[in-house]
């Protein structure tokens, strides 16, 4: 069986490698960091993903999963490190470059490079093949090149990983033939082939696809809330059309993908990236206005405290990063108003956790960030007595409000205006 040599072992990497040992494939993941590599060699793991410990627990002790922090030579070398983007917005592919210049010196005739972090557009072909070609390595003649983002859902990886449908990009078409070779051993999606900037163009354009949505949706949501409609039902509605996917509106986007991947094509192709960049924009401004939102509702109240429900970027995860409720919570703290958090999902946080009770003791309106299950069965009154005023502001519509204004809440949502701009 193949050796495959897996670079980077976090949310992607870890999880790919040990669904190719489980799948008889030698692997060697190699990580920088030597506590994350000994954590898997202990068959422990150190990201949160459903069935993941499972998963390398069988791998590890099967003999077929090492862990390193060196490569060592091997017939297939994956490329999972992140792609994370600089504060002036431009994609860093330092770890992209490290990896590539630290398997170059192993590549035999014949290996296969494969390329799955997000990347900007012709990353294969000019930084990938350059670097190659400087260890006197020629595409084709002595190893293959070929680029497959991967796809799946955080919390679904597993699943996802061998269900999803793949587009693998070869820098020529032996390449891509070769990786498509490699993945219908575990894929059981359709895998499509194609050529290495269509690929990295694929990945992309689906994140921004979302992104432009959401845009779309939380301008929805603003005028729907000038015009005392409700935006949630406006998309309801709308969407029974058979060629309408409206998105929906939120707090912003998070994460470390729809919010991140619209900008490798902007800097790229400013000049062309309207939409795009615009779309950005709306998405990154919709803390302020949830903030503006916030502070409207408790303007009357005298020092008001906001209980804040759900930091993480989307519901039902654990995942903080560039969630939209870091920039709301810091956008209390500057105005000077008093908060605390509750996060069922979450143990460690940039602000201070407190448990249910204390995050709604003498509150004055509780605040939905984030759509996790586990709110949907809050119940207002045992909320309510808890609190100093019963308000309730739900940025993601994800409780029922009726039920919640039956049981005294004042309740406002993020897409609903007030019926007083509305006779209906
Ligand atoms: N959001 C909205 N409104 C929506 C949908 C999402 O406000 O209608 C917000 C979410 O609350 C969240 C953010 O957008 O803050 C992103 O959430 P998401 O579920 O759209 O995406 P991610 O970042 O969890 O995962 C995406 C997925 N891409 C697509 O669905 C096209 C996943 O398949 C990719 O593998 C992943 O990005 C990635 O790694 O690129």
């Amino acid at each position: 069986m193949e050796k495959i040599c897996v670079m980077g072992l976090g949310y992607i990497g870890l999880p790919t490698a040990s669904m190719l040992a489980t799948h008889g494939f030698d692997v060697l993941g190699v990580d920088i960091n030597s506590e994350i590599v000994k954590i898997i060699n202990d068959g422990g793991i150190h990201i949160e993903e459903p069935g993941l410990h499972t998963l390398v627990q069988a791998a590890i002790k099967s003999g077929k999963l090492k862990a390193a922090t060196e490569p060592e030579p091997a017939d297939i070398f994956i490329i999972a490190v992140p792609t994370p983007f600089t504060k002036e917005k431009k994609a860093d592919l330092s770890y992209i470059k490290s990896a590539a210049k630290n398997i170059a010196p192993l590549i035999c005739k014949g290996n296969l490079v494969i390329l799955e972090s997000t990347s900007p557009p012709r990353t294969c072909k000019d930084i990938l093949e350059p670097i190659f070609k400087s260890f006197d390595l020629k595409v084709g003649r002595d190893y293959y090149l070929a680029h497959c983002p991967e796809r799946v859902l955080a919390g679904y990886t597993l699943r996802e990983l061998i269900q999803n449908d793949r587009v693998i990009g070869g820098i020529d078409k032996e390449s891509a033939e070769k990786a498509a070779q490699f993945y219908k051993v575990f894929v059981e999606g359709n895998i499509y082939t194609t050529d290495s900037t269509t690929a990295e163009m694929v990945k992309l354009m689906e994140n921004t696809y979302r992104d432009v949505n959401i845009a779309l949706a939380n301008e929805l949501a603003k005028i729907c809330e000038k015009l005392g409609i409700d935006a949630w039902e406006v998309i309801r509605l709308a969407n029974l059309h058979p060629r309408v996917n409206l998105h929906t509106p939120g707090p912003g986007v998070g994460g470390h993908c729809i919010a991140v991947d619209p900008w490798f094509i902007i800097e790229k192709y400013p000049a062309d990236t309207e939409i795009i960049t615009l779309s950005r924009k709306i998405n990154d401004s919709m803390p302020e206005y949830v903030i503006a939102r916030i502070k409207k509702i408790v303007e009357e109240i005298d020092n008001p405290k906001i209980a804040v429900l759900g930091v993480t970027y989307k519901g039902n995860i654990d995942d903080t990063r560039e969630s939209p409720a870091l920039k709301i919570i810091g956008g209390l703290e500057k105005a000077g108003i008093k908060y605390s958090i509750y996060d069922p999902h979450v143990r460690e946080f940039k602000y201070e956790l407190s448990c249910l009770t204390e995050t709604f003791k003498e509150a004055d309106c509780a605040v939905i960030l984030a759509n996790h299950d586990e709110f949907r069965f809050l119940h207002p009154v045992e909320i309510g007595k808890l609190m100093r005023h019963q308000i309730l502001f739900d940025t993601k519509c994800c409780v029922d409000h009726n039920f919640w204004k039956q049981n005294g809440f004042k309740v406002y949502c993020l897409g609903v205006g007030s019926k007083n701009n509305n006779n209906f």
